[in-house]
């Protein structure tokens, strides 16, 4: 590809996927890879950053690709260690997988900020391409479901997305600042794109959007803002995001997608070819739209939709700002 950095807005596994993909194209100085922590808790005193881990083992190439989170090859000494003392261990840390919340306990315990912790445990495990945090400041996806008000992983992973949905929002958020390096990438006069990978619209990127003064930042863009649909043919590769998208009024289609990210005026949509049928009604919204394979099964088809995601953004005329 052609020069200029690419600025990546990722979630959880589908993000992680085509942050894969655009690591194969681009090399470690032409990519920053911004990622939601909505996800976060505290789990056993461990700070877990659940949408970190899987961006930073996929791009490491040692994600668990059954399972979308924690490492391949995993062992299970420590929960089953923990269910012998008759401990819950429904959010499962595999032996590896608890070394990295460890040490990224430690770290923040001695004063590293998220980001410098993420920047430090991702050199360690050999990933070059920077992967940042959204913000270094606490905030917690909380959602209001017909069992009360839950906390995220309470809602994915204790409850499998059982509770039906009424309303979400990100604790601390109000109060949060995006992180240096992803207001760094913002402002980067290099930059030739900012790529919304298919993550879910509402429980990874929305966090990342509703950072104060993000918004602001991307309406002033000087480079195409596009984003991949992770709605294929009216539901998700994988996650709740259809679900959840429809408890909230949000029609989870191709064209829901385009309407559910109106206000950023995206430059162009990447929708997979079973949506075809839409494209013009989204090209009429003012979105440029790519219509192709938009499925990724393995790291060949994630670099091959990274390289036409990157051509379809370079072909689209670049905004004054
Ligand atoms: N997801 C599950 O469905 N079950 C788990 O036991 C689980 C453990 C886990 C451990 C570490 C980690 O980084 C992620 C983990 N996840 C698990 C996935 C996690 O809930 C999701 O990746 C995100 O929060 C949603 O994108």
């Amino acid at each position: 590809m052609s020069g200029g950095k690419i600025l990546a807005l990722a979630g959880g596994v589908g993000g992680a996927k085509l942050a894969r993909g655009l690591a194969r194209k681009l090399v470690p100085e032409a990519l920053t890879v911004v990622v939601n922590t909505g996800d976060d808790f505290s789990h056993f005193g461990l700070h877990v950053s659940p949408d970190l881990d899987t961006v930073m083992y996929t791009l490491a190439g040692r994600d668990n690709p059954e399972t979308g989170w924690g490492l391949a090859g995993e062992t299970w000494n420590f929960m089953e260690a923990l269910e012998a003392l008759g401990v819950e261990t429904w959010f499962r840390l595999g032996d590896q997988d608890l070394a990295t919340h460890v040490e990224r306990t430690r770290l923040l315990a001695g004063g590293k900020t998220l980001s410098q912790v993420t920047e430090a445990l991702s050199a360690r495990i050999g990933v070059r391409h920077a992967i940042v945090p959204m913000s270094d400041d606490a905030v917690r996806t909380m959602l209001d479901t017909d069992r009360g008000r839950l906390e995220f992983q309470d809602y994915f992973v204790r409850r499998r997305a059982q509770p039906v949905v009424s309303g979400i929002d990100f604790a601390g958020i109000a109060d949060a600042s995006p992180s240096p390096a992803f207001v760094a990438a913002l402002n980067d006069d290099g930059l030739a794109a900012i790529i919304v990978c298919p993550s879910n619209p509402i429980l990874s990127l929305q966090p990342i959007l509703d950072l104060p003064g993000v918004r602001a930042l991307l309406a002033g863009r000087r480079a195409p803002l596009v984003a991949v649909s992770p709605i294929i043919g009216g539901k998700t590769v994988k996650g709740p995001a259809a679900a959840v998208m429809r408890s909230l009024g949000h029609e989870p289609s191709a064209a829901g997608i385009a309407a559910f990210y109106r206000d950023l005026a995206l430059d162009g949509l990447v929708i997979d070819t079973v949506d075809a049928v839409a494209a013009d009604a989204i090209r009429t919204g003012g979105a440029e739209v790519l219509v192709t394979d938009a499925i990724m099964r393995d790291a060949e088809d994630s670099a091959r939709l990274a390289g036409e995601v990157l051509s379809f953004a370079r072909s689209i005329p670049c905004r004054t700002g």
